[in-house]
């Protein structure tokens, strides 16, 4: 009875093994190629290229970068300072954003520092600030939208969560309602990052008790977003798409409320990231970040006590194969844009693998077409076409004609020989 009592037991350890959301054993030279298409980008230290995002990525990942990674934080407080607390306001439009503001307080949290001092608590009531902001354009009535978005508005409660600074529960409450109709999260475009980032500030609340009165609606909100999340999984295992599938599964492995499903979901999203490894979807760097701490069992919630003494494997920066030098295959790409008058239609011939940007490039050398990007952290962000510049709530969403939006930005994606690629104006 005892040896029957005790493989019960082992068997019910084992069950309950499966109901946590877990992605282990993942080939460690998988994870550090990863890991070494962020080092080039560690060396750009001008203020447009820091990246917060980079540094948390890998403090939470398996490996470090040595040197080069408490040189990348020391400019990194130097930019952010020098930007967010001089009074000098004739550059405002090089001011980190509200959700810059609040990666650069994880990046903090990720070297086992706590925002204090005199400097500190400006930056920490710049961010209160910006979200009492924020809420106030969302209104009492519920009926208008964050200038910036729910997304950023999840990050900013996250990041004054893991250090441990109160939030007022009326700030808490606009992301609350938002998961609870829904509505608001859903109409928007990548409702699965926007619920994962939501949730990992539910979850960051919950853990540190900082706001006890919501507790119980914290608690329902966080089981819809774990259930919304899991419902979005496609076939192929990404929940949502691709690139929303690593905050998502930040937000699983943090999750307080074990089952089956949730296990079985998590490990079929492996298969699925893993096959998406092979095929090197993850260029982006921002992507990669998000992506890094999911391989080393780690979400943003763990930035609350994260351990600093922990041994991570030191990256080598990666061998270059030499290239053959070839004449270049040249491919025509189509690019279209009916959202102006009269519209635009032309064929563009470039190297193979050029990247959609050298596409536009080209077709601004070549023919009437025009465009512009602002600098963001996931790469250059296109604000405008043939001088018609997206409003507020707007923007060019980039599509494979006909109608099938791109998963990547215009530096990243590389057109194939024949594809017609449109620019289009939406709403968002
Ligand atoms: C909100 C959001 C949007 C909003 C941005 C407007 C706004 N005011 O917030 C809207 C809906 C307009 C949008 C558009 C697009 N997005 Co978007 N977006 C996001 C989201 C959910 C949050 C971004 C954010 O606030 N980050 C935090 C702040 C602090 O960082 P930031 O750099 O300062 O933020 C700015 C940039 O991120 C920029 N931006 C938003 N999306 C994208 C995408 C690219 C490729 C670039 C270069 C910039 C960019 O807008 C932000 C606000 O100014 C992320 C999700 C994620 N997992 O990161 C996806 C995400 C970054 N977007 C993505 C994509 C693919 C796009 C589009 C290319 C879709 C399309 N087919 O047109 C377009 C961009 C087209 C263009 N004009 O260049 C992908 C990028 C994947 C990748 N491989 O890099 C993500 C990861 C979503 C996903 N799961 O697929 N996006």
């Amino acid at each position: 009875m005892g040896c029957l009592g005790a493989l019960l037991f082992l068997l019910g350890g084992l069950g309950a093994l499966a109901q946590i959301c877990e992605i282990t054993e993942v080939d460690s030279t998988l994870v550090e190629r990863l890991g070494q298409r962020l080092l080039p980008w560690m060396d750009r230290l001008s203020p447009e290229q820091l990246n917060p995002s980079i540094y948390v990525g890998l403090r939470l990942s398996s490996l470090q970068a040595g040197a080069k990674e408490a040189h990348y934080l020391h400019s990194l407080k130097l930019s952010y300072q020098q930007s967010l607390l001089s009074n000098d306001n004739s550059d405002s439009e090089a001011k980190p954003s509200m959700g810059q503001l609040a990666l650069y307080l994880l990046a903090l949290r990720a070297n086992c520092e706590f925002v204090g001092g005199r400097k500190g608590d400006r930056l920490v009531s710049q961010l209160k600030r910006f979200l009492e902001d924020e809420k106030g354009a969302i209104g009492h009535n519920h009926q208008g939208h964050p200038h910036t978005s729910y997304y950023q508005y999840g990050l900013g409660i996250l990041a004054l969560c893991v250090h441990q600074k109160w939030v007022h529960g009326s700030v808490v409450g606009k992301l609350l309602y938002a998961v609870e109709h829904e509505q608001h999260l859903q109409q928007g475009h990548f409702p699965v990052d926007t619920l994962a980032m939501a949730g990992l500030a539910f979850s960051c609340l919950k853990l540190s008790n900082l706001n006890p009165s919501q507790r119980n609606r914290i608690t329902v909100a966080l089981g819809r977003v774990q259930e919304k999340i899991l419902k979005a999984q496609t076939l192929e295992g990404h929940f949502g798409n691709v690139y929303s599938t690593p905050l998502a599964l930040q937000l699983l492995m943090a999750s307080l409320r074990p089952t089956v499903e949730l296990g079985t979901a998590c490990l079929k999203a492996k298969a699925a990231l893993l096959a998406s490894l092979q095929h090197k979807a993850f260029q982006n760097p921002l992507m990669i970040s998000q992506l890094l701490p999911i391989l080393n069992q780690k979400s943003y919630v763990d930035l609350i006590s994260p351990d600093c003494e922990a041994p991570r494997v030191l990256l080598e920066p990666a061998t270059e194969t030499p290239s053959q030098t070839q004449v270049p295959e040249f491919i025509h790409v189509t690019l279209k844009v009916s959202s102006i008058f009269p519209s635009y239609r032309h064929s563009v011939s470039v190297p193979v693998s050029s990247s959609l940007e050298d596409v536009l490039k080209k077709a601004q050398e070549h023919s009437r077409f025009r465009y512009g990007t602002q600098a963001s952290l996931s790469g250059p962000y296109l604000t405008s076409v043939m001088g018609k510049k997206a409003g507020e709530r707007e923007f060019w969403q980039l599509l494979r004609a006909p109608d099938t939006p791109l998963l990547q930005g215009i530096a990243d994606y590389r057109p194939r020989d024949g594809e017609a690629i449109e620019l289009r104006l939406v709403g968002w």
